[in-house]
């Protein structure tokens, strides 16, 4: 499958990772931009000085002095960063840009062990506690990105040293983990090297590592007896990750084995790079009942855990889910790197059974809270994406630090930065999905694609502005006669669906979320028109954060008010529950945005009125509010921002 983005709002993204974000990260790793690296949240001990991530390989590669510095899993941002480069790269190679992530490489070489092992903190700092700590270590962590990257790297530009490296160190920790008697029986706290493996053993074809992330993920229910161990025989030493030694067996997904398990528990990232690799798993060796955990856990974040904006994760405490319907606004988490991970986890649903619903979440995420991580200008990045904001209150509250109202340039804990770089450079390979010798469209970007099908080459051509607009032309032209089947999902907000074959009107019949086409003709033309509506969106009564509000969406994306546009004190703004809107297309705001206009309310106090009264000290006022797509907010300062609005 060869894929080429074709559309604006892609382009301008893609080419801001190229141009900004991959060289801006390039410079922040290595500690030459000049730029306020923040706390992600009010807590004096965490590391914000510098990123320290490429000086960390020089050290633990002999090629420097100095000592660790940073988060123990600091050397995912570099993997990270480089997984993003290969995708980049993969578009359209750039010599400059192949000489330094050629270079990342040969410092990750160069740090590798003689054994295979490889993970700066530990060869810098605490050499005596490799594969000692695995429930704060992040060592397996740290080599899941690895292998993520290297299969990347390797693919896109053929480079072997990354491979073998990233083979060693698999080697290293199959040698060390596994059933047999003399080998560590545990995983790592914080899931990834499944997914990582899972990638090595498509690259390598070794069985071994398809057998060896089985068993990271089967052993999960016994590693709190592991974990446990581990800390007896560390006895007196001080923990790596202060904190997390007391973590709930709930904040690791090891409560119980993840095969029985049935709702999302603990930190959300955690969780779902688990779903993730569980997923891939089920459908690579058939496990049915691990595919039915992912059932169930997809069912509970999606009916009852997941915002609106596709975020995942509802308190600071833990990064991590709560309970059902527990979905507040203005503490919540949803971390960026948690919806990147709910695409992933979507994307193997939808390769394990093709419903349209996994992919309507996988649009949800990445238009809404994934895009919404990164300023318009690729070099200021959320950790967390709330849904409601009054910068004052972020400043002092302490339950609010995390909830920040602009962007920081980079973050102590970095994880998110070079997660959305990888994520948008590769969005291509989630628009189109080849199975059972039928082609899926998941996501209407427009792009050119080709594939062979059937033994016959396939060449499509979709053309949109989507999200601007839900129409879509797909001209697709095919060198034989067999019948290709063409699977055009009908996303879950679409309604009055029309379509066309080849200049005739078709009636749309959905099944599972897709409208089948079969395509026999050499050249064959579809048209989907999926008119944009702005609607209102309700909450289930029982998430009290929403109770009598409304948040307004227009096709994939949801909308919000901020005070820019619409003043300060949103919370007294109300939406007309009979007010009509209106759009229209702002070129020149916020990189070219449908802006959603409508007549409302405003209360307002009068002067003077005491905290409390027996009366309404407001009177009730007109007001013009406007609303902008929630990936667009905080672009414009500091700035109160809302998804959800009262309504009258
Ligand atoms: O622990 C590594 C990463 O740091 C997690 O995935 C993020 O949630 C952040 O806590
Ligand atoms: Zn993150």
């Amino acid at each position: 499958m060869n894929v080429r983005i074709t559309e604006d709002f892609w382009i301008k993204y893609r080419n801001l990772v190229r141009k900004e974000m991959i060289p801006y990260q390039w410079n922040v790793l290595n500690d030459i931009a000049d730029i306020n690296i923040e706390r992600e949240r009010d807590d004096d001990a965490i590391p914000n000085e510098k990123s320290h991530a490429i000086e960390n390989f020089k050290i633990a590669a002999g090629l420097s002095e100095g000592e660790f510095y940073g988060y123990v899993f600091q050397d995912s941002d570099v993997y990270k960063w480089l997984e993003a480069a290969s995708y980049v790269l993969r578009e359209e190679d750039d010599a400059e840009l192949r000489k330094k992530a050629d270079e990342a490489v040969d410092l990750i070489v160069a740090a590798q062990q003689p054994d295979g092992y490889l993970d700066t903190y530990f060869i810098i700092k605490e050499p005596e506690r490799k594969f000692m700590t695995l429930r704060e270590s992040h060592e397996l962590y740290c080599a899941g990105h690895f292998f993520e990257a290297a299969c990347a790297y390797y693919t896109v530009t053929g480079n072997k040293k990354v491979l073998e490296t990233a083979v060693k160190l698999a080697d290293c920790i199959d040698a060390h983990f596994g059933p047999e008697e003399g080998k560590l029986h545990g995983a790592d706290g914080h899931p990834e090297v499944e997914i990582g493996l899972m990638k090595l053993y498509a690259v390598t074809g070794e069985k071994r590592y398809l057998k060896l992330c089985e068993y990271f993920i089967s052993i999960r229910g016994e590693c709190h007896k592991f974990f446990a161990e581990q800390d007896k025989a560390e006895k007196g030493m001080e923990p790596i990750f202060e904190g997390m030694r007391h973590g709930l067996d709930t904040y690791f997904q090891i409560q119980e084995a993840p095969a029985k398990q049935s709702t999302a528990e603990g930190h959300a990232v955690r969780q779902i790079y688990l779903c993730t690799a569980m997923a891939e798993l089920a459908r690579e060796d058939g496990d049915k009942e691990l595919a039915d955990a992912c059932r169930r856990i997809w069912r509970n974040i999606v009916d009852r855990r997941m915002y609106v904006t596709g975020g995942i994760g509802s308190t600071v405490n833990g990064e991590a889910f709560t309970l059902d319907y527990d979905l507040p606004n203005d503490t919540m988490y949803c971390e960026t790197c948690a919806s990147v991970g709910l695409i992933f986890f979507a994307e193997n649903m939808l390769k394990l059974e093709s419903k349209g619903e996994y992919a309507d979440v996988m649009e949800r995420a990445l238009y809404n809270t994934v895009l919404s991580g990164m300023a318009l200008d690729g070099r200021h990045f959320f950790y967390v994406n709330p849904l409601e904001v009054d910068p004052r209150q972020s400043r002092k509250n302490p339950t609010k630090s995390h909830v920040k109202a602009v962007r920081p340039e980079w973050l102590a804990c970095a994880c998110c930065p070079p997660n959305l770089a990888r994520m948008i450079a590769s969005v291509d390979d989630y628009i189109y999905m080849k199975k059972d010798k039928e082609i899926y469209v998941n996501l209407y970007i427009a792009s050119e694609a080709s594939f062979l099908v059937k033994n016959e080459k396939v060449k499509i051509k979709l053309e949109t502005d989507y999200p601007k607009s839900g129409s879509v032309r797909l001209s697709i032209k095919k060198s034989g006669d067999s019948v290709i089947g063409f699977k055009l999902r009908i996303p879950g907000w679409a309604e009055n669906v029309y379509g066309q074959i080849d200049g005739v009107q078709e009636k749309i019949t959905e099944e599972k979320g897709y409208w089948q086409v079969d395509v026999v003709n050499e050249y064959t033309e579809i048209n989907l028109n999926m008119p944009m509506y702005v609607e209102r969106n309700y909450a289930n009564t029982r998430v009290s954060a929403d109770t009598g509000k409304v948040c307004i969406s227009r096709g994939p994306l949801i909308y919000c008010a901020e005070s820019v546009d619409n003043g300060e004190e949103l919370q007294n703004i109300e939406m007309l529950e009979d007010a009509p809107f209106k759009e229209s297309f702002e070129p020149k705001l916020l990189n070219g945005i449908t802006v959603i206009n409508t007549e409302g309310k405003r209360l307002e106090q009068k002067e003077n009125s005491p905290l409390y009264s027996h009366k309404k000290a407001y009177e009730v006022k007109d007001q013009k509010i406007k609303l902008i797509p929630y990936y667009a907010w905080g672009n414009r300062g500091e700035n109160e921002m809302r998804v959800w609005l009262h309504e009258k």
